[in-house]
């Protein structure tokens, strides 16, 4: 008889393969799923709640926030400040990171960066939002607080990374750099069980994702390979959440691109909480991420926290068509694609 796999056996059964592993990030993991639980019930009841709208208040990248995004981010913290795992978390709804107190005075070895509730403009109208996560181990002393250096990784030191779709249903897909799984969250049992097995994004796709509506303010190779895109009758698909629009191209195939435009000069999207977890996801499923210098999103520096990035992502022969392109029509742009 078929018997299903939970997200904790599957990510138990995962640590008992490697001799060295402490325990420590699978508890990690099993929390955030926990949290995701949480906010998954919130999202879907929130139009009966009156925690829909926006609230008063602006996040550190200036935007406005609405209120579920407060919800998810709290909720987020409350459990990741306590699963003893965590020493801190830095996210897209805070100005800065905050540093988690040591739990029978042990500090936590690994900090975590999250956008809490990617698609913001999407609450309102019951369009599909997101989760996005990643895990980086802490390279500050463990015997002392984290500092900023903890969480201005390249994306290339995740240890393990994520999102989770509150969509038609709920599904949650990570890597630990093994492969990338996905897993439906199941209400009856309220839990999330595997149901994407070993995912990988193919070669090449029917879609491209764009926000067309910028397509005056992209620079010219942006253009001549959207035309391109546009020529090929490929079929553009643009939810405006990121996390949505990325899993429909991690199972079907095509190519996601948030270029920089005159509004955004460095790009809209932050390198910290969303280009770096979703690259590293469609890197483990065999794709590729860049940004319009062609230079691979998970090799970037942070400079700081909030930092942003123009971000060109998914099947690997698209995005080399791509960086063709850029070679051609872009000035300075070296030969070698990263
Ligand atoms: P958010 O995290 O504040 O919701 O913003 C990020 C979102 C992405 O999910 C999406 O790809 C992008 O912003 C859409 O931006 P635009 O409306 O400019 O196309
Ligand atoms: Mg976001």
């Amino acid at each position: 008889m078929y018997r299903i796999e939970t997200l904790d056996e599957f990510i138990i059964k995962r640590q008992k393969s490697y001799s060295t592993a402490t325990g420590e990030l699978t508890g990690l993991l099993r929390d955030i799923g926990l949290a995701a639980k949480i906010v998954n019930r919130e999202v879907n009841k929130a139009g009966l709640i009156n925690i829909l709208g926006k609230f008063q208040k602006e996040n550190a990248s200036g935007e406005q926030v609405a209120k579920l995004d407060i919800y998810a981010n709290d909720r987020l913290i409350d459990f990741l400040k306590t699963s003893g795992e965590c020493a801190g978390i830095a996210s897209e709804e805070l100005e800065d990171f905050v540093v988690f107190p040591p739990r029978n005075e042990q500090r936590g070895k690994y900090v975590v960066v999250i956008d809490p509730l990617d698609g913001s403009s999407n609450i309102d109208v019951n369009v599909s939002v997101g989760t996005i996560f990643g895990i980086y181990r802490r390279v500050s002393p463990e015997d002392q607080d984290i500092t900023l250096k903890d969480f201005l990784q390249p994306g290339l030191d995740l240890v393990a990374a994520g999102y989770v779709i509150y969509g038609t249903s709920t599904i949650l897909v990570y890597s630990t750099g093994d492969g990338v799984n996905g897993f439906t969250l199941d209400p009856s049992i309220g839990e999330f069980c595997l149901s994407h097995r070993d995912i990988k994004i193919p070669e090449e796709g029917p879609y491209y994702s764009v926000n067309q509506g910028y397509y005056l303010k992209f620079d010219l190779e942006m253009r001549r390979y959207i035309d391109y895109c546009s020529d090929l009758n490929l079929r553009l698909r643009y939810i405006g959440t990121m996390v949505a629009d990325i899993h429909r191209i991690l199972f079907q195939g095509g190519v996601f691109l948030y270029p920089n435009t005159r509004k955004y000069p460095k790009g809209k999207l932050r390198l910290l909480y969303e280009c770096n977890p979703l690259a590293y996801i469609v890197e483990q499923a065999g794709g590729k991420a860049l940004n319009v210098k062609l230079e691979r999103i998970l090799e970037m520096q942070p400079e700081e926290l909030h930092q942003r990035s123009s971000v060109i992502m998914g099947s690997p022969k698209m995005i080399d068509e791509m960086a063709e392109f850029v070679q051609r029509y872009a000035p300075n742009i070296p030969s070698e694609v990263g």
